[in-house]
C-alpha cells in the first residue's frame, strides 16, 4: 500500500477480472472546424474493440460547461460517447482545455469520471494515470492560471454566465493560451520527473500514462520506473506530419502504439 506522504492519496480504480484489453487516448483537442480528426475520433469509437477505454484529458479543444451539450457539435460528441459507453468501459479524466466538463455530461453519457490522478490496477500491475499538467511545474503561469481556473468559485462564476458569453470567454483564453504555449518560440514544458516519481512511489505504480504535452514516448524514468506519454491526434494539418495514435495494454507488458484505425480493425 502507497506510505502517507505529501502527496495525497491518488484515486484507485480496479479492473474487473474480465478486462483483457485497455486503450488509451488524449489530445484530441476536437473542435467542428477540423473535421479530419473528428471523423478519425468517431470512427475509432463506433469500432473500439478493447473492454475499457479511457480518455485522459483534452479530449475537446474548450468546453464551456455541460449545458452546451444538448446541441451543435457538442450534442454529437456526446452521442459519440454514448454509443461507445453502451458497448464498453468508458472513463474521462479532464485536461487543461476541457476541465470544465463534469459529472452531467459525463452521467448523461454513462461515462466514468476519472479524477487526475488515478491509479489503475488491471492484470495484477498497478498504473498511474494524468493528464499531465499538473506536474510541469516548472511553467509557474500555467500553474498560476491554472490554481484560477480550478477554483470553485471561479468555476461557479463563469458557468453562471450565459453560453453566448462563454463561447466568446473561451476563444480569448485559448489564444491567450497558444501564445504562452510558445508556438513561436518552440519552448514547452515537460512533466517534473521528481514530482511524476513520486507521485508513482506514492501510488505503488511502476508505471505512469499521461498526456498533455504531445510528445509520445515510452520510456524510462528511473530504473524500473516507465512513462508512456499519449499522442495528441491532428489530422487536419497534413503538412505537419499527421498525428493520431491509440496507446493499447493487454497486460504482462504488452504497450502497443496503433493508429486509430488500426485499433479498430485488429482484435485485441
Ligand atoms: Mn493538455
Amino acid at each position: 500500500m502507497p506510505a502517507a506522504g505529501a502527496a495525497p492519496a491518488a484515486h484507485e480504480l480496479a479492473a474487473p477480472p474480465g478486462w483483457r484489453s485497455i486503450e488509451f487516448i488524449s489530445d484530441l483537442h476536437l473542435q467542428a472546424s477540423q473535421p479530419a480528426t473528428v471523423a478519425a475520433w468517431r470512427q475509432y469509437m463506433a469500432g473500439v474493440r478493447a473492454d475499457a477505454l479511457f480518455i485522459l484529458g483534452d479530449l475537446f479543444e474548450a468546453w464551456i460547461g455541460d449545458d452546451a451539450r444538448h446541441a451543435g457539435f457538442e450534442a454529437s460528441s456526446a452521442a459519440v460517447l454514448s454509443e461507445a459507453a453502451r458497448r464498453r468501459s468508458v472513463f474521462f479524466m479532464v485536461g487543461n482545455r476541457d476541465f470544465l466538463l463534469g459529472e452531467a455530461m459525463l452521467g448523461a453519457c454513462g461515462v466514468g469520471a476519472l479524477p487526475d490522478p488515478t491509479v489503475l490496477s488491471a492484470f495484477g500491475e498497478r498504473v498511474l494515470l494524468a493528464h499531465g499538467d499538473a506536474w510541469c511545474i516548472d511553467d509557474v503561469a500555467y500553474q498560476d492560471y491554472r490554481r484560477r481556473v480550478r477554483d470553485p468559485h471561479w468555476r461557479a462564476q463563469v458557468l453562471a454566465r450565459p453560453l453566448a458569453e462563454r463561447r466568446v470567454l473561451a476563444r480569448s483564453m485559448r489564444s491567450a493560451s497558444e501564445r504562452k504555449a510558445g508556438e513561436h518560440t518552440g519552448e514547452w514544458f515537460d512533466v517534473d520527473r521528481a514530482t511524476a516519481l513520486h507521485w508513482m512511489d506514492e501510488a505503488d505504480a511502476p508505471t505512469l500514462v499521461h498526456g498533455h504535452t504531445h510528445r509520445p514516448a515510452s520510456e524510462p524514468l528511473a530504473p524500473g520506473r516507465v512513462r508512456h506519454v499519449l499522442s495528441d491526434w491532428d489530422l487536419d494539418h497534413p503538412a505537419a506530419a499527421p498525428r493520431a495514435q491509440v496507446l493499447r495494454w493487454e497486460g504482462g507488458g504488452r504497450w502497443t502504439r496503433l493508429a486509430p484505425l488500426d485499433a479498430v480493425g485488429s482484435a485485441p
